[in-house]
């Protein structure tokens, strides 16, 4: 059920002043919890159809015959050539990484989701973490050329929030000292950048459909490549080596996407322009409900790209005369759960955190937006009163504190 078929979650209260706050005592202003992430979920009567051919079928995994018109699409639908669908974004991020040869160090965020780092480490490779442009979030391309040393094999650059991750600049600083380059694409499926979609930029990129991404297949992933052989090593790779039965001649390991997953892939593409356009409409909302507040910022969206909206990111300056730790913990109040991603940096969380107990020297602007950042709810299952009630709470508080 989502907001265009279900109304407005009910309100108990109208804020219109600090009294009114549930951090000042008053009833919170949700009975249920208000979600970042909350699933759109597509046709089911699309998904129960698949789903009940699947069964007939008795196909459920290994390449089936959903898997790959679902690969099929994502590859029409991003232009590139080759979408190896996976479980999830991480083991896809795991196989990339493996089938690049990514080896030693390599250079990514410290800003991002703990997955782009993890994947590197779980496979014994060191992730080095390099700090970002304070505007835009994104890897800065002079600070991953400081953070090269003789062991570096490679860089991943994140497009945060969906926004392009500074694609030429980060090709230029890979070609001059040989490094692969890999782009973590996990929030940008269905974002473009200078008018061509993301998904071909770099060797290959990774998307994730995990169930809170604005497109989902419950958990799953996927590869984009360009590259005929690249997509073939991970095709293998993706299912133990195996080349046909009783031969493998690959190192692998299994990473398939079941059948259950592209059904539910298939039955939400036909929802990604509702999607869409809710998230966009929500951000438009929150645009105007949150214009002129004092040190607050929506992140902005270039309008001549395509963008997915997914994320509506709320930056809380020192000009604010309300933390951005305040504003969260008057929000939790209120039931709304709205997020710090990705605070504190990768670099604090504990097996980077000993790893390098002083990595925040090297990471000014990391460490500045971490403490800044608020996510806040959007997608098909916010009500657009709902929304006016979230930004009611945040302006009041702006105002009064
Ligand atoms: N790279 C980047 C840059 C990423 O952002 C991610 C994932 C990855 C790589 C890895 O891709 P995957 O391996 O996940 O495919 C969430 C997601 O779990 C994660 O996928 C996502 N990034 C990240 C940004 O957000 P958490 O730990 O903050 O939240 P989670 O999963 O507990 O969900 C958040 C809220 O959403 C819940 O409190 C309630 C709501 N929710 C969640 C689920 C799963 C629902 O209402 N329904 C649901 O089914 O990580």
């Amino acid at each position: 059920m989502n907001s265009l078929e279900r109304g407005d979650v009910q309100l108990s209260k109208t804020i219109g002043c600090a009294a009114d706050l549930a951090i000042n005592g008053a009833p919170p202003a949700f009975a249920e919890p208000l979600h970042v992430g909350r699933p759109n979920i597509g046709s089911r009567e699309k998904f129960l159809k698949l789903a009940g051919e699947m069964f007939d079928r008795r196909w459920l995994s290994n390449n089936g015959p959903l898997l790959m018109q679902f690969e099929q699409r994502v590859a029409d639908y991003t232009g590139v050539k080759h979408c190896i669908a996976m479980c999830n974004g991480t083991i896809a991020l795991e196989i990339a990484i493996r089938a690049l040869g990514m080896t030693g160090e390599v250079i990514v965020p410290s800003y991002t989701f703990i997955a782009t780092a993890q994947a590197l480490a779980w496979q014994g490779i060191t992730p080095v973490f390099a700090d970002i442009d304070p505007v835009t979030h994104n890897l800065d391309p002079e600070a991953v050329r400081r953070m090269i040393t003789p062991r570096t094999s490679g860089i991943i650059g994140v497009h945060l929030w969906g926004r392009a991750a500074p694609v030429e600049a980060l090709q230029a600083v890979a070609d001059e000292h040989g490094l692969q380059l890999l782009f973590d694409a996990a929030h940008a499926f269905g974002c473009s950048h200078r008018g061509k979609m993301i998904g071909s930029f770099g060797r290959a990129e990774v998307l994730s459909f995990h169930a809170t991404k604005f497109f989902n297949t419950f958990e799953g992933g996927a590869v984009l490549t360009d590259d005929d052989d690249l997509a073939e090593t991970m095709r293998l790779m993706r299912n133990f080596g195996f080349s046909g039965l009783d031969n493998v001649i690959h190192p692998g390991t299994n990473g398939k996407m079941v059948e259950i997953c592209a059904a539910m892939g298939l039955a939400n593409f036909d929802y990604i322009d509702t999607v869409i356009d809710a998230n966009r409409r929500n951000y438009i909302a929150y645009q105007h409900a949150l214009t002129g507040l004092p040190g607050m910022r929506l992140i902005p969206f270039d309008d001549g790209e395509k963008n997915n909206y997914q994320y509506v990111i709320l930056e809380i300056d020192n000009d604010c005369p309300v933390s951005r730790d305040q504003l969260v913990a008057a929000l939790h109040a209120e039931n709304v759960l709205a997020r710090k991603y990705f605070w504190p940096g990768c670099h604090r969380m504990k097996p980077f955190r000993e790893l390098y107990p002083n990595a925040g020297l090297m990471l000014p602007h990391t460490e500045t937006v971490s403490d800044r950042v608020i996510v806040l709810p959007t997608g098909t299952t916010l009500a657009e009163a709902d929304l006016r009630t979230i930004a009611a709470v945040i302006r009041c508080l702006a105002v009064v504190a």
